[in-house]
C-alpha cells in the first residue's frame, strides 16, 4: 500500500468501484484545479477491488504525480465505508469526497474548500437543490428518487441537498465521532453526528455520468431507509443546535 502523505492541508477522498471510463480524466481535472488554485491538497482513492481494472489506471497516473495515493480494499463495501476508510487513513486537517463518474464539477472546487480554508464555517456542502445549483441529465426517476431522499431526510438537517456526495469538512467536525454509516450517505451521518457550528451549501450543477454505470439501485435505496430509521433514532436521543450561514 502506498503511504498516503500527512503533511497535506487538504484530503480528498474518492470512493471508486468500476470507474475505468472517467478515473483519469477525473484525476486529470481534480490535479489540475489543485495547482491551479495552488491548494495543499492530496487525492486518496479507495477502490474496492474494482474488476474493471481502475486500481491500475489510478496505479499509472500516480508514477507522475505525487500527491494522489491509491488504496486498494479487496471487495466491494460500500461507499460511505470506503469514505471513513479514506478520512482514517490522513491526518490532514480539511477532508471531503467526490464521485469519480465526474458528477461533481472540479471546477467547483475553490467554492468548496475556500470557505474552509479561510476559516469561515465548518462544513461545505455542494447542493442541487438551492438558487444556482441544478443537475444536468438525469432521468426524471432519479430526479423524483433524489427530491423524495431530500424530503425524508428534511428533519435530520437544515441542508437542503441531504444526499450531496459533494462535501468538505474540517477534521475536528468528525474527531472522536463514532460514524456508522450504512450505504451510500456518509455526509448525512456527519451532518446529524458531527460536531461543528456552520454549515455552508455551494451551489453547483450535477451531471450525471456519461459512462460507466451507477451503483445506486433498489439496495442502496432499501439501505438509506434504513440509515435514515437510525439516524432519527440518534437524533431523538441527543440534542444539537447547527447552524447555517448560506
Ligand atoms: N470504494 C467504493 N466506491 C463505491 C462503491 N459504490 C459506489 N462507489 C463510488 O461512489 C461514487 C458514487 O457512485 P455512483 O455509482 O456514481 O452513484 P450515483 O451517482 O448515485 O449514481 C462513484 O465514484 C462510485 O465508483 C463501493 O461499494 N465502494
Ligand atoms: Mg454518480
Amino acid at each position: 500500500m502506498t503511504k498516503v502523505n500527512n503533511d497535506c492541508k487538504v484530503s480528498i477522498i474518492v470512493p471508486t468501484y468500476n470507474e475505468k471510463e472517467t478515473i483519469i480524466s477525473f484525476l486529470e481535472k481534480v490535479t489540475h484545479q489543485i495547482s491551479k488554485n495552488n491548494f495543499d491538497a492530496e487525492i486518496i482513492v479507495v477502490d474496492d477491488g474494482s474488476p474493471d481494472g481502475t486500481a491500475e489506471l489510478i496505479n499509472n497516473f500516480s508514477k507522475t504525480h505525487t500527491n494522489i495515493t491509491l488504496l486498494n480494499r479487496r471487495e466491494k463495501m460500500g461507499l460511505a465505508s470506503a469514505c471513513i476508510y479514506g478520512f482514517s487513513n490522513t491526518n490532514s486537517p480539511i477532508l471531503g469526497v467526490m464521485d469519480a463518474d465526474l458528477s461533481h464539477a472540479p471546477d467547483a472546487l475553490p467554492y468548496l474548500l475556500n470557505p474552509l480554508l479561510y476559516n469561515m464555517c465548518d462544513i461545505t456542502v455542494g447542493s442541487r437543490y438551492i438558487p444556482g445549483g441544478r443537475v444536468f441529465n438525469w432521468p426524471i426517476r432519479r430526479y423524483i428518487i433524489s427530491r423524495t431522499a431530500c424530503f425524508l431526510g428534511s428533519l435530520l438537517t437544515t441542508v437542503k441537498d441531504v444526499t450531496s456526495g459533494f462535501f468538505f469538512l474540517k477534521r475536528e467536525v468528525i474527531n472522536n465521532v463514532p460514524l456508522d454509516p450504512i450505504g451510500f450517505k456518509i455526509c448525512l451521518e456527519i451532518l446529524v453526528k458531527g460536531n461543528y457550528q456552520t454549515i455552508m451549501e455551494v451551489p453547483f450543477t450535477f451531471c450525471d455520468r456519461i459512462s460507466g454505470k451507477s451503483k445506486m439501485g433498489t439496495k442502496e435505496t432499501l439501505l438509506y431507509l434504513k440509515h435514515l430509521h437510525k439516524l432519527y433514532k440518534h437524533k431523538r436521543t441527543t440534542k444539537k443546535k447547527n447552524m447555517q450561514i448560506a
